[in-house]
């Protein structure tokens, strides 16, 4: 049996580091040498999200990752990963962003909905649906604090699963939202896809995000926002305007500025 422990305030505060001075960093795995396993990660994670807080931050969502099959198998998991979404984070809808303030940021489509009252977490049964109240095109910037993007499963839980940024477009009355058209234009970068990507329905985003938070305790506020994971893969986001299209939702744009 590993009796060994692991320094969760040592590894959160290079990850801090690493995410404050703008300095990518490697993988926490790679360098321990008593392996960090997803419970470990989730309280480096947690402990990563109090030092922000104690900087004045506050908590305003959840994000969702490894919601496409094919991450999924590529880790050779099949549970998806949660991350927090602090104030911070938020960029206006057609807003300008300062690139300089990340390591290499990429950018996702996502679609976002939004709590209109606290979920219960010791209802793992619950009507997840019914607390939402507004659906929304969103974009989400994940700038891994790992070098060249290389990370474990365990890794990138811990780095609040690159979190980074986000921006909601318009929000709209709660709606089925399966097998929309998804468009992502970045410079001369072009995506598209469908948000059948995101675990073959976004909803079932909500359930399996109803799930990890009963389990691990992650509360699910009234007034705060969920994102439900990414609807094509990440691209890079460089300079000028990032611009995402969901059919029946509409647009949602971020200026990203060098
Ligand atoms: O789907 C996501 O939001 C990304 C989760 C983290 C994986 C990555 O950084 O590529
Ligand atoms: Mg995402």
């Amino acid at each position: 049996m590993n009796t060994k422990t692991i320094d969760v305030t040592a590894l959160s505060a290079r990850l801090d580091e690493a995410q404050r001075t703008v300095t990518d960093t490697t993988s926490l795995a790679a360098s321990h040498d008593i392996g960090i396993g997803v419970d470990d990660a989730y309280r480096i994670q947690n402990a990563l999200i109090d030092r922000r807080l104690a900087r004045g931050e506050s908590l305003v969502g959840v994000k969702l990752g490894f919601t496409s099959r094919a991450k999924m198998a590529q880790m050779g998991v099949s549970e998806v990963i949660v991350g927090r979404l602090t104030d911070t984070m938020r960029i206006p809808d057609g807003g300008n962003v300062d690139l300089s303030r990340f390591i290499h940021p990429k950018i996702e489509p996502e679609i976002a909905y939004r709590l209109a009252r606290d979920v219960d977490l010791d209802d793992p049964m619950g009507d997840i649906e019914s607390c939402v109240d507004a659906v929304a095109p969103a974009m989400e910037i994940i700038d891994s604090r790992y070098r060249d993007f290389r990370f474990t499963y365990t890794d990138v839980v811990a780095d609040n699963t690159s979190a980074a940024g986000y921006v909601i477009g318009p929000w709209l009355e709660p709606q089925d939202v399966a097998n929309r058209a998804v468009r992502l234009d970045v410079g001369a970068e072009t995506v598209t896809g469908s948000t059948a990507a995101i675990l073959g329905n976004p909803v079932r985003a909500l359930h399996a995000l109803l799930d990890i938070s009963c389990r691990r305790r992650i509360p699910l506020r009234a007034g705060e926002v969920i994102l439900a994971g990414a609807a094509t893969a990440a691209i890079p986001f460089t300079a000028g305007t990032a611009q995402c299209d969901i059919a029946g939702l509409g647009r949602v744009t971020v200026k990203g500025i060098a």
